[in-house]
């Protein structure tokens, strides 16, 4: 009898998909064939748009603007984005070369952009719109073979047991009391929602887990139930540090692997696939004095730095509060997608490597084939690269026939650079060699 309890609690728990120490020990990885597609993607757009867009000024404009919740709960009554068409943002994700979306499906202000049942603080229950976006965008991203990755935070400014509380989210004007174990419950019950409600999806993109290092996130179930879930579905936490157990790739924020210009990424860089994501001003949520946006091709050159460091871009924009994409963005986005149509087979489904890094630029390869990408011109056109351990056959432009004169001796590779592979963006010379560039080891390159 003992027996059939306990099994029946067990059933219980797994159809709750609640946190339970039975789970951890379940898949604690996301599908091979699934990491392999997001390693080849390389490229993703970033959309944090939620209830905050309405006030212009980002995402943390609750917290850093002392916004209690009793103020910021009438934001969703005026949230009524007409403007959204899944379609159109999927088509111009799509017309961008990227491979996959994801989108905050709630962020630190508590909000669900999606129909949760779990709270009537959601897009469906809470706003004149009353339409689920996540599912419209689940069902066009299906339609037009983009996968969709949901964001989802941790850390809660809205919800009464985020308690004790973190860092974070302390003038909201919450009672100080409330119940961790009840929101741990409320937030793996989110989670689940997302996993079983818009069919197959990308990934859970998870942030927030810094404003609350030492509290019981519960992880290891956390993780699997996903895996369970969803097993082609790869899970990342922005916490910031090397990756935990049951986390399939590993993300930098505003830098690119192994740098930290922004003083977020001390970790060091993980055997896992990486991920890097940006904005292209400076500002994840929509912010409308924010208007100091990158060029675009300063954005390609960072997909390509991202690609010779073998990680994906994940190119942000934060929409407007009427759910139109920021034109200034849009267009810097399209002309990515036109840079890629011509140039996208030096970067999808490359590794990056095996030259490390440089000043004189990155390398990407696949197969037999190794991609110089020049982003800093060499004096008089002369390349020098040390260490490369395997025969070339030839040096062409990506797009041509014409070979380039290329030296090699038994550890110096020097190329003669027409001066017609000039380009300011990236000048990309295809060295085909004798045998696979894949198992090559990373080199150094230079002296
Ligand atoms: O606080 C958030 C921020 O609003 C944004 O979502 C970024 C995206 O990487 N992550 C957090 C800070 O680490």
């Amino acid at each position: 009898m003992r027996r059939v309890m306990v099994g029946l609690l067990v059933l219980a728990a797994v159809l709750l998909g609640l946190p339970g120490p039975t789970r951890a020990r379940e898949r604690m990885a996301a599908d091979p064939g699934a990491v392999r597609w997001f390693r080849d993607a390389r490229f993703g757009m970033f959309l944090h748009w939620g209830v905050y867009s309405l006030h212009g000024r980002g995402e943390w404009v609750m917290n850093n603007e002392g916004i209690p919740i009793s103020e910021y709960e009438k934001l969703p009554g005026r949230f009524n984005p007409t403007g959204f068409q899944a379609r159109e943002w999927v088509s111009m994700a799509k017309q961008a070369g990227m491979r996959y979306i994801t989108i905050t499906s709630k962020h630190h202000d508590g909000f669900a952009m999606y129909d949760s049942r779990l709270t009537k603080y959601d897009i469906v229950d809470a706003t004149p719109f009353r339409r689920d976006v996540l599912k419209e965008l689940a069902d066009e991203c299906r339609r037009q073979g983009l996968k969709l990755f949901f964001y989802y935070s941790q850390l809660d400014w809205h919800h009464p047991d985020f308690f004790p509380r973190g860092g974070t989210g302390r003038r909201a004007g919450r009672p100080d009391q409330g119940e961790w174990a009840r929101y741990k419950q409320f937030y793996f019950g989110q989670v689940r929602e997302l996993c079983t409600r818009y069919g197959k999806i990308g990934g859970l993109w998870f942030d927030g887990w810094w404003d609350r290092p030492n509290a019981d996130w519960g992880h290891d179930e956390l993780y699997a139930m996903i895996h369970r879930l969803q097993p082609q579905a790869l899970v990342g936490n922005n916490h910031h540090h090397a990756p935990f157990p049951g986390e399939d790739f590993q993300m930098f924020e505003q830098d690119l692997p192994g740098e930290n210009s922004a003083g977020f990424n001390r970790a060091g860089v993980s055997d896992l696939p990486l991920e890097t994501c940006r904005t292209m001003n400076n500002s994840w949520g929509y912010n409308a004095g924010d208007t100091r946006h990158r060029p675009a091709p300063d954005l390609i050159r960072y997909l390509i730095q991202a690609a010779g460091r073998d990680a994906n871009l994940l190119l942000n924009t934060g929409p407007l509060p009427d759910g139109r994409i920021q034109p200034e963005h849009r267009e810097r986005y399209l002309a990515m997608g036109s840079w890629l149509q011509e140039r996208g087979e030096a970067i999808y489904g490359t590794r990056g490597g095996p030259f490390r890094p440089s000043r004189w630029g990155v390398s990407t390869r696949r197969d037999r084939t190794i991609f110089l990408h020049i982003l800093n011109w060499p004096a008089g056109g002369r390349l020098r690269l040390t260490g490369l351990r395997a025969g070339i056959r030839e040096a062409l432009p990506l797009r041509s026939v014409t070979p380039i004169p290329v030296t090699q001796t038994e550890d110096d590779v020097e190329l003669a650079l027409p001066d017609s592979l000039r380009d300011p963006v990236d000048a990309i010379v295809r060295l085909e060699l004798e045998q696979s560039a894949e198992a090559l080891p990373w080199i150094a390159g230079t002296r």
